[in-house]
C-alpha cells in the first residue's frame, strides 16, 4: 500500500472521526475513538484506528501540544489531534518545529513533541533532535515514514528512507511501531527514554500504514500506558555526599558553577538556599542565569576569569566541563598553579572524569543531591573567607562600573551596548519575560549585559553554539508560558528561522523580535579581495528592512535607528503582546569575528 493511498483511505473516515459525540467512550473519557463502518446498515463492533491511538496515548500522558508541519502521511493526524483538543502549532519548516519541541521540553520537564512527514521532513527535524540531545532537553521527534516492505527492499517508495537507522546515532533512543496494538508501548518507551536519567531526544518512527490500522476499541484503550514516574528521583549515596561536603568545608576559595541542568531540574529554592547558606560565590552558565537574580551579591559573573583561575574547589551543578568551560583545563583555569579540586553533581555517571579528574562525584538528580548537601550545612558552617569574597567583589565592581559607563553612551548609529542597555532595562521591568538569544556578538554582549531575574527565562544557542534556534524557541516559550518573549537576534542568526515570523503572526504570539542589523555576519564591512562584483561572503544586503517581514503577515514592524526609538517600540510590544519585529540599526563596523570565541576560528586565531 502506498502512503498516498493510506492517507486517502484515512480521509474517508475523517468526517466521521471528527464528530464530537464519538470522541468519548461510554464513561465520557477522551481515551479512545470509535469509528463505525458507514457502508453497513448495522454498526460494526467499535474500533479505533492508529491515528487515534497515537493521540490518545499522548493525551493520556498529559501531553497537550504538538509542534509540527503537516504533509503525507501525518496531515490527518494533525487535524485529528486538533479536533481532539491537543494544541497543534504548525510551522513553516520542521527544524523550527523541532527546536520549539526541545525548548518546550526544557521549560516544562515534559517531552516536547515534534511531528514531521517522512524523509525530507524527518531530516529537517533531525538537526533539532540532535541538538536537543546534545543539550539534554527532552523531546520526541515523531515522523511518518514509508512502507517497510518497500524501504527494506529499496524499491523506491515515495520519500523512501530508513529513518530509524539514520536517527539512531543522533538521539538517546529510537523506536518504530508497526502494529496498532503497540502504539501505547511505543509512546510510553519514548516518553521514558526522553525524560529519565539525562534527558534527551528520542525518535519515534510511525510508518504510514500504521495510522489506518484498526483494532477493537476496548482492546486499544487497554493497550495504552500511562507512564508512572517517568523521571524517577535518584538519591545520591550518603558517602558521596559526605565526601563532597568534606572537600567543600576545606575550601579557601570555593566556587559554585550552575549549568542549564540546574535550571532544567526545577530545584530553584534549594539551589538558592545552597548558595545563600554556604555563602559561596557562584557563576551561572548562560542558561542558568536567573536561577538566582543576576544582581545577587554572590554572583561572580562579572569576575568570571578571576574566579575560574583562582578558585580552589569548584562545585559543578548540572554543568559539563566541555568547550564552554575550556574543558576544565589550561589558562582559563590556571591549572598550572596547581590542581583544582572538583565536585560534580550530575545525573549521568559517565559524565564524571570526562575532561579532568572529579574528586567528588555526586550522582543523582539535582533536586535530591542539592537537598542532601543542604542537610549537611548547619549553623556552624564556616562561610568562605572574606579575603576571597572581597577580592571577587572588588573585580566585579570594577567591571560593573566600566560596563555602566559603556552602557550609558548613546552613539549614533547604535552599537551593541547602547541597544542592549535598552533591552536590559525592559527585562528588569518585566522579569517574567523570556529572552531568546542567538548570534555571535549579539549573543556574547547580550549574555553579559542583559541581567536575568528568574529561572528558565533565558534560552540560547546552548552546547553547540547553534544558529537557527531563534524563532522556534520563541514560539515554544510563548505557547508554553504565555509570557512575553524578547528575541535578541543577530541579523545572520535571524535568517535561519526568519520565515517563522508568519507562524508568530498566525498564532498571534506575544513575541518581539529585535534584529541587530549590522549588514552582515559578525559585521558588514568585509571586502571581496578577488575584485569580482560579488560582495564578501559575510556581507548581506545593506540597510535591509527586516521589520517589513513582520508587517507582511500583519504584525508590527519598526525601524529603530536610535536607542529611544528602540526603547519605545520594545515597551509597546511587551505591553501590547502583539507580534513585533524591530529592525535595530547597528553600526556596521561594530562586531568582532566570531564574537568572544574568536580563538576557535582557525585563521583569526592564528593572526592573533
Ligand atoms: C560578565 N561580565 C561582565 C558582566 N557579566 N562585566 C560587567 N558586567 C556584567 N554584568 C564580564 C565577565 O567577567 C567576563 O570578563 C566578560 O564579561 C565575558 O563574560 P561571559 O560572557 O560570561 O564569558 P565569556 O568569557 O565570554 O565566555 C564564556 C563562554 C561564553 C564560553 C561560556 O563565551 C559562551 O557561552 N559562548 C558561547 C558562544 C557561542 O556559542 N557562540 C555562537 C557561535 S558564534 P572577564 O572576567 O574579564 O573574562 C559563531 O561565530
Ligand atoms: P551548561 O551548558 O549550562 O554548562 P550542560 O548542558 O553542559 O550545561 O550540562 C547539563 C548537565 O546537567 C548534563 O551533564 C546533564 O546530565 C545534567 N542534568 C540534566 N538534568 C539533570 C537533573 N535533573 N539532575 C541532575 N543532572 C542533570
Amino acid at each position: 500500500m502506498s502512503s498516498v493511498r493510506t492517507e486517502k483511505e484515512a480521509t474517508t473516515t475523517l468526517d466521521e472521526a471528527l464528530k464530537p459525540a464519538k470522541n468519548r467512550d461510554a464513561d465520557g473519557e477522551p481515551v479512545v475513538r470509535a469509528i463505525k463502518n458507514m457502508a453497513e446498515d448495522t454498526p460494526a463492533a467499535e474500533t479505533i484506528d492508529g491515528f487515534h491511538l497515537v493521540i490518545d496515548a499522548l493525551k493520556l500522558n498529559d501531553i497537550d501540544t504538538i509542534f509540527g508541519l503537516p504533509g503525507i502521511p501525518i496531515t490527518d493526524l494533525t487535524r485529528m489531534a486538533q479536533a481532539e483538543g491537543l494544541r497543534v502549532i504548525s510551522f513553516r519548516h520542521e527544524q523550527h518545529a523541532g527546536n520549539a519541541a526541545a525548548a518546550a521540553g526544557f521549560l516544562t520537564q515534559k517531552p516536547g513533541i515534534c511531528l514531521t512527514v517522512s524523509a525530507p521532513g524527518f531530516l529537517n527535524g533531525l538537526t533539532a533532535l540532535a541538538n536537543a540531545t546534545t543539550n539534554c532537553f527532552p523531546m520526541i521527534l515523531i515522523s511518518g515514514s514509508s512502507e517497510r516492505e518497500i524501504v527494506d527492499l529499496q524499491q523506491g517508495d515515495y520519500e523512501e528512507m530508513d529513518q530509524l537507522a539514520i536517527a539512531k546515532p543522533l538521539c538517546k533512543a529510537a523506536f518504530r511501531v508497526l502494529h496498532a496494538q503497540d502504539i501505547g508501548v511505543g509512546i510510553a518507551r519514548a516518553i521514558r527514554a526522553a525524560l529519565s536519567g539525562r534527558p534527551g531526544g528520542v525518535y519515534l518512527d510511525l510508518p504510514a500504514k500504521l495510522f489506518a490500522q484498526t483494532m477493537d476499541a476496548a482492546a486499544g484503550k487497554a493497550s495504552l500506558i500511562k507512564v508512572v514516574d517517568a523521571a524517577p528521583r535518584q538519591i545520591p549515596a550518603p558517602d558521596a555526599v559526605n565526601r563532597a561536603l568534606d572537600i567543600l568545608k576545606g575550601a579557601k576559595r570555593p566556587l559554585i558553577l550552575l549549568g542549564k541542568g540546574a535550571a532544567y531540574a526545577q530545584a530553584d529554592a534549594d539551589i538558592r538556599a545552597l548558595v545563600e547558606k554556604t555563602g559561596i560565590p557562584y557563576l551561572p552558565m548562560s542558561m542558568a542565569k536567573g536561577l538566582l537574580p543576576d544582581t545577587h551579591a554572590q554572583s561572580a559573573a562579572a569576575a568570571r576569569s578571576y574566579v575560574l583561575q583562582e578558585a580552589d574547589v569548584v562545585l559543578l551543578v548540572g554543568a559539563r566541563l566541555n568547550w564552554l568551560l575550556s574543558h576544565g583545563k589550561g589558562k582559563t583555569w590556571a591549572q598550572e598553579k596547581g590542581a583544582k579540586r572538583f565536585i560534580q553533581i550530575d545525573i549521568a555517571p559517565t559524565e564524571i572524569d570526562s575532561n579532568v579528574a572529579i574528586e567528588a562525584p555526586v550522582i543523582g538528580d539535582i533536586g535530591s543531591c542539592v537537598a542532601a548537601l543542604l542537610a549537611g550545612i548547619d549553623a556552624r558552617w564556616a562561610r568562605p573567607p572574606a579575603e576571597w569574597t572581597g577580592a571577587i567583589a572588588e573585580r566585579k565592581d570594577k567591571n560593573l562600573s566600566k560596563m555602566a559607563a559603556t552602557l550609558a553612551a548613546r552613539p549614533s548609529p547604535m552599537n551593541f551596548h547602547s541597544a542592549l542597555s535598552v533591552i536590559r532595562d525592559q527585562v528588569k521591568a518585566r522579569p517574567d519575560a523570556i529572552v531568546v538569544n542567538e548570534g555571535a556578538n549579539t549573543l556574547d554582549f547580550a549574555r553579559s549585559i542583559v541581567d536575568m531575574y528568574e529561572p528558565r527565562k533565558r534560552l540560547d544557542v546552548g552546547t553547540w553554539g547553534i544558529m537557527g534556534i531563534g524563532m522556534g524557541f520563541s514560539v515554544a516559550a510563548a505557547v508554553v508560558t504565555g509570557k512575553p518573549v524578547i528575541a535578541i537576534e543577530g541579523d545572520s542568526a535571524f535568517g535561519f528561522s526568519g520565515m517563522e515570523v508568519e507562524t508568530i503572526c498566525r498564532y498571534n504570539l506575544p513575541v518581539c523580535v529585535i534584529v541587530f542589523n549590522n549588514n552582515g555576519v559578525y559585521r558588514g564591512t568585509d571586502v571581496n579581495a578577488s575584485g569580482t562584483s560579488d560582495v564578501a561572503p559575510t556581507v548581506f544586503v545593506k540597510n535591509a528592512r527586516y521589520d517589513k517581514l513582520m508587517e507582511a503577515f500583519g504584525g508590527v514592524g519598526v525601524n529603530a535607528t536610535t536607542a529611544d526609538e528602540l526603547q519605545k517600540a520594545l515597551a509597546e510590544a511587551v505591553a501590547s503582546g502583539r507580534p513585533t519585529l524591530i529592525n535595530a540599526v547597528i553600526d556596521e563596523t561594530a562586531g568582532t569575528e566570531s564574537g568572544r570565541i574568536t580563538s576557535l576560528n582557525p585563521s583569526t586565531a592564528k593572526k592573533k
